[in-house]
């Protein structure tokens, strides 16, 4: 049961994010029984690929340019240093990496090309590969299906109609687009949004009623505590309860009873106590290791901790879907072989050049 119909409605959803906490907490709990294995919890970690310098004006975002905040641009990460860290997050117990770049849209160029390397260079390390790259085309997606990613995020963020008070730069419309385009490609859709952005509580169900009104709904739907960060226009934003996360993620469980309710940023606002509720609730991965992508996390240490306490494992790569095979990328190989063809004629030439000796002429 990818969605649960007993909750399609604004008002049915309403009533559930409403509900007395520890009865809607129990509800989450049953409904999490059924379809997951409630000692299981995914340790996913975040890798900004390409920082800052952003084009767009998602009003809660470090990253875009117009704002003064604290994050420097850097260039795309080189394909070697992407390899470190996800060796590096798998040590620690993460199964998924979920890389993401500062920008609007995929483009077709060689920082895309790049991509396309870094993803087969993680999948081949038996992780799950997430990318958030922005809004692409079906042909971006299919390359990137190719190249053995398992998950395209793209969040909506909030509902239709809050969504413009907080993003200008880019329609509702064309999120709904980048994450069709995902699925068109067969590559599983991770979408979910960000509370504490000022919106109602209808904003929040009314997130919850996109996914529940499309063809097919996110197979993970991360909920994030917004991390309010100075420079940005919601920078004094009021943090939220952290009874207000463990609603969310309780109604997300409910309404979607298969998906991966993914607890994700807020973690350093929340009490392990509050977070044990999440769990409880339904929340079936965290982000793992100190950043997310440019503000502080819990350590990798501190959540170990955390999961001994509360009897958590770990989750496995793949135990949701299938490892996808990386397959060689046309465009990369065309290029390949065009260098190789290069470097080839450049020897050919040397050689060339050695065997003719130039006629010595004297100066008198
Ligand atoms: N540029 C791409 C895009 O927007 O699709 C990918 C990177 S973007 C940083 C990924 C997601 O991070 C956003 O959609 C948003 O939901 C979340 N995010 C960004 N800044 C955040 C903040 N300050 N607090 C909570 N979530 C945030
Ligand atoms: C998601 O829903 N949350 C993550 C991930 N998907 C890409 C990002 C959180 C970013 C928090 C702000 C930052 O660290 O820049
Ligand atoms: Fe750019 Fe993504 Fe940040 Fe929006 S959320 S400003 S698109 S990096």
């Amino acid at each position: 049961m990818k969605v649960n119909p007993a909750y399609n409605t604004k008002e049915s959803l309403l009533e559930l994010y409403n509900k007395p906490l520890l009865e809607l907490v129990f509800e989450a709990a049953t409904v999490h029984r059924q379809f997951h294995n409630p000692r299981e919890v995914q340790m996913s970690s975040l890798l900004s690929i390409k920082t800052g310098g952003c084009p767009e004006d998602c009003g809660y975002c470090p990253q875009a340019a117009r704002y003064h905040t604290d994050v420097e641009a850097h260039k795309l990460m080189t394909v070697d240093s992407v390899i470190e860290q996800a060796k590096n997050a798998k040590a620690n117990g993460s199964s998924r990496l979920c890389m993401g770049a500062a920008w609007r849209e995929v483009r077709d160029n060689k920082d895309f090309d790049n991509v396309i390397e870094m993803v087969q260079a993680v999948n081949d390390l038996d992780m799950e590969v997430c990318c958030t790259l922005g809004m692409m085309n079906e042909d971006q997606a299919k390359r990137l299906k190719n190249a053995g990613l398992f998950a395209y995020n793209h969040n909506l963020d909030s509902s239709k109609e809050f969504y413009g008070d907080v993003i200008s730069t880019r329609e509702y419309e064309d999120r709904l687009n980048t994450i069709d385009n995902a699925r068109k490609a067969g590559i599983t859709v991770c979408s979910g949004g960000i509370i504490g952005m000022g919106e109602a509580i209808e904003d929040r169900v009314g997130l919850l009623l996109s996914y529940m009104e499309m063809e097919n709904p996110p197979e993970s739907i991360p909920i994030n505590a917004l991390v309010a960060v100075e420079g940005t226009p919601l920078e004094d934003q009021k943090p939220i309860e952290q009874w207000e996360m463990i609603r969310m993620v309780a109604t997300t469980r409910i309404a979607f009873p298969e998906a991966t309710v993914r607890l994700s940023a807020g973690r350093t606002k929340m009490t392990m106590e509050g977070q044990a509720l999440c769990f409880m609730a339904g929340a079936g991965s965290i982000f793992a290791g100190d950043k997310l992508l440019t503000t502080p996390n819990p350590e990798f240490n501190e959540d170990k901790e955390m999961f001994q306490i509360l009897g958590l494992i770990p989750k496995e790569a793949f135990a949701d879907g299938e490892k996808p095979v990386s397959k060689p990328d046309p465009i990369i190989e065309a290029r390949k072989e065009k260098e190789a063809q290069r470097a080839k004629e450049l020897a050919e030439a040397k050689i060339a050049s050695a065997g003719f000796s130039p006629r010595k002429v004297t100066v008198s």
